[in-house]
């Protein structure tokens, strides 16, 4: 049995499509893959930090969602993961957002994702992939943050091959 999850993108330091680039086609050995545009997008947190690169992909697995987790954070660390702190720059940055419609709270993960709905750089790109996407109920497509969105498209789906 497989879910549609959805993964968060993000990174703002080193060369960041590329490092977009090969997280995703790790994804692949997971499932199948899909990755919405790829986004400019201003730092939410501290202000002295670069621009982010953000996407979104969609994953359909089979792997439970803390197997997906620590797969997520294994890429992350075998990329050479860079954190500097909190809410601060980093080089890869993957958020499981989705899993299928189900609620998790454990002291690993929470889905869906802390805070998604205020955030642009996540509706958005999730919205490329699922114009009518629910979360709780709730039309993504309806929410207040996509009507002062600061992201800019820098790239259409075709930025990663898969
Ligand atoms: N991620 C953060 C902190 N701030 N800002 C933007 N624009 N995009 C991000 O992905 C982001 C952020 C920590 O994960
Ligand atoms: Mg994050
Ligand atoms: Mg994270």
């Amino acid at each position: 049995m497989s879910t549609v999850t959805y993964i968060g993108l993000g990174s703002n330091l080193g060369d960041s499509k590329q490092l977009l680039a090969d997280a995703v086609q790790q994804l692949k050995q997971f499932g199948a893959v899909k990755v919405s545009k790829l986004y400019r997008s201003p730092p939410m947190g501290p202000q002295d930090q670069p621009y982010y690169f953000n996407a979104v992909a969609q994953l359909v697995t089979a792997l439970a969602p803390l197997a997906l987790l620590d797969e997520l954070q294994k890429i992350e660390n075998e990329s050479g993961r860079v954190r500097l702190r909190h809410w601060g720059e980093r080089t890869l940055d993957l958020d499981l957002i989705l899993y299928g419609e189900e609620n998790i709270q454990n002291e690993r993960l929470t889905v869906p994702h802390v805070g998604m709905m205020e955030r642009d750089f996540v509706l958005v790109p999730l919205l490329d992939l699922d114009a009518s996407l629910q979360v709780n109920g709730q039309q993504i497509k309806d929410s207040d943050v996509l009507k002062h969105t600061t992201l800019t498209v820098l790239a259409d789906e075709s930025w990663v091959n898969i």
